[in-house]
């Protein structure tokens, strides 16, 4: 059977796509899991970002699908919807299946749509089984983890449980699949390889334990090592380490540094996301190696810097250092210190608005992250199907914005009990646009050439919203503000 596989196009303010344009880790995963006979196109539609409609009507002409599916965040909703109207219209016979974050925490929502089956959670497995039941016309009933269209009802079958990973049952990812070019991350180009799956902890906002539940399993690093080498010989000059949480085994994780090094791998530059708390508590042994890897860009989760804030998002014990034994504190400087001390850089994750958040509070994040890190990534506290953070928000009746689309983290769409969203999301706004720039010379340092194309559509990207009149001075920021807000909605509307 023919398969297309598209991933959304729609992109949130830290993620420029002049500058930084991922692959979906996950649409390659699928197409490396089906059976052989299957010819699948994994159409990444970052790539496209301004001819959505062109692109998914060409790739539909071309491919000719039986199947096609689409990896979906919950941001990404109202988009997914279109394109499955879309494909719906070009193709009305096709089976259109939906998976990914938004699919498995809100499946009601799809049910509602033109499609005809969901795939929950983990989606190798599922989607292998579901293609065969498909071609050999047998009935879905006996596939765990899919939901499915029967008549004007839907059948949810059991649950999948979260695979173990160890045994080969899952398969390397299929790059050869991909039909669109142009991934970048700076100017090199970027590929996602996974190392495990799943984490431990329950951050209140991280959709990842109603996902999956708590549990870490691991792929052996031969499989790792021979999927950054499919990597490289893609193309990949950056790989990102995907992982939900690497660093909950430290040991291993410097053991895949040192395999890294040993494979000859470590010429390529690695970007990952770790705790703050097994950097700070481990950074003695874990940052050299990291470096000698080739680590460059490590994203802290440091979420917030007040202990009342961490409370709330549950983020306390990840960010907290231990000294023989005992909790003595926040871990966030020491781990930035261990970071900086062997030249890698900091993308540091922030969270504000929170419900206790006022003015001073937002400001003591803000001025933390112009002191310390490196790229800031600093959200808004975004109430995501089945978190236990969205219950709270509900709770307070704190929630002031259900359009979805604007779920993308930089919107703030929850006030705090002392400030209104948008007065939170102003904060974060004004003071972030100038820390970006702050960036710029270790950028150029790196990737001169990059930095000498591309910095003038980067700080326009970063500066959209402004004018001469704004520059000069005789126009606020406020009213900056508003354009840029009114930018920003015209950019969601991708087809
Ligand atoms: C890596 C990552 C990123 C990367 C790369 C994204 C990319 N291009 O793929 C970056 C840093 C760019 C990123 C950015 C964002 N991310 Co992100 N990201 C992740 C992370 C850590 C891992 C995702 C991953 O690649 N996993 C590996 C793959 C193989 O697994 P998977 O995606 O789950 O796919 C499996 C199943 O879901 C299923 N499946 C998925 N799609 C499909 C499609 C079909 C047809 C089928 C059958 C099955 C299927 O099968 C796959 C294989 O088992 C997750 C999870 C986490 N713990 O935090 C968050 C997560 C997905 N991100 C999230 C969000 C919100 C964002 C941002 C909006 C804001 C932010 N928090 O940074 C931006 C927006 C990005 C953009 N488009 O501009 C949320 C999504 C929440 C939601 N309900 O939608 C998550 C869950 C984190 C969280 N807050 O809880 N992200
Ligand atoms: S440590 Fe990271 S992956 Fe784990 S629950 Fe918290 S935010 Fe999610």
């Amino acid at each position: 059977m023919n398969v297309l596989l598209l991933s959304m196009p729609d992109s949130f303010e830290h993620m420029p796509p002049v500058a930084i344009r991922m692959p979906n880790g996950a649409l390659t995963s699928l197409a490396g899991n089906v059976d052989p006979q299957h010819r699948v196109a994994v159409a990444d539609l970052i790539l496209a970002q301004r001819q959505v409609r062109d692109t998914v009507t060409r790739l539909v002409r071309e491919i000719d699908p039986e199947v096609v599916g689409l990896s979906i965040m919950t941001f990404q909703r109202r988009t997914a919807t279109r394109i499955i109207e879309l494909v719906r219209a070009l193709r009305p016979g096709v089976k259109i299946v939906v998976g990914g974050y938004d699919p498995s925490l809100a499946p009601d929502a799809y049910q509602e749509m033109d499609v005809d089956f969901l795939v929950r959670s983990e989606g190798e497995v599922t989607f292998r089984e579901l293609l065969r039941a498909i071609e050999q016309g047998l009935g879905a009933d006996r596939i765990c983890g899919l939901s499915y269209r029967n008549g004007d009802h839907w059948v949810h079958n059991p649950d999948r449980p979260p695979h173990g990973l160890e045994d080969s049952e899952i398969r390397p990812p299929n790059r050869d699949a991909r039909v669109l070019k142009g991934y970048t991350l700076l100017g090199r180009q970027v590929d996602v390889v996974e190392t495990s799956r799943g984490c431990t902890y329950d951050c209140s906002f991280c959709s990842i334990i109603a996902m999956r539940g708590r549990n870490f399993h691991t792929y052996s690093f031969d499989r790792v090592l021979a999927d950054i080498r499919d990597a490289r010989d893609h193309g990949a000059r950056t790989i990102f380490l995907v992982d939900d949480n690497i660093t909950l085994n430290v040991r291993r994780f410097e053991a895949l540094c040192e395999a890294i090094i040993i494979a000859g791998l470590h010429k390529l530059d690695y970007f990952v996301q770790a705790m703050t708390s097994a950097i700070a508590n481990h950074g003695e042994t874990l940052a050299p190696l990291m470096r000698r890897a080739g680590f460059r860009y490590v994203f802290l989760g440091i979420e917030n810097i007040l202990e009342g804030d961490l409370e709330f998002l549950r983020a306390s014990a990840k960010n907290t250092e231990r000294t023989n034994g005992h909790d003595t504190g926040n871990a966030t400087v020491k781990a930035i210190d261990y970071l900086h001390r062997n030249q890698m850089y900091v993308v540091g994750g922030l969270i504000v608005g929170n419900p206790g958040d006022t003015r001073e509070s937002i400001e003591a994040n803000l001025e933390f992250a112009r002191r310390y890190v490196d790229w800031p990534y600093i959200q808004h506290p975004t109430p995501y199907p089945r978190t236990p953070m969205t219950k709270d928000f509900r709770d307070q009746g704190l929630i002031m914005n259900e359009q979805l689309e604007e779920y993308d983290g930089t919107t703030a769409v929850v006030r705090t009990e002392h400030l209104p969203a948008e007065e939170v999301e102003f904060m974060r706004w004004k003071a972030e646009r100038w820390m970006k720039t702050h960036h710029m010379p270790a950028t150029f340092r790196h990737d001169p050439w990059f930095v000498l194309s591309y910095a003038w559509k980067m700080a326009a990207h970063t500066f959209r919203g402004s004018s001469i009149r704004s520059v000069a001075g005789l126009e606020s920021e406020r009213k900056v503000f508003e354009r840029y807000r009114a930018i920003r909605r015209a950019e969601r509307e991708y087809l």
